[in-house]
């Protein structure tokens, strides 16, 4: 599971930055706020929003050594 969250954040965006469907980057902090900021609303979509989430959880375990 943490090699899949390395992998998805290793895109043409910077780690600072979600990549919207469209390719278009967007701040992080904008992602899964209620408003659409990607032309394509991408960064409001439920599946989008739930990898978020997973990213959250893997980033504690990370921090705390679980993996
Ligand atoms: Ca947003």
């Amino acid at each position: 599971m943490c090699a899949f969250v390395c992998v998805a954040a290793a895109d043409a965006c910077s780690s600072y930055e979600f990549q919207c469907h469209n390719d278009q980057c967007i701040n992080i902090a904008w992602r899964c706020d209620g408003d659409k900021d990607c032309a394509d609303g991408s960064d409001e979509d439920t599946t989008v929003c739930c990898e978020f989430l997973l990213f959250v959880i893997v980033w504690f375990l990370h921090i705390f050594g679980f993996c």
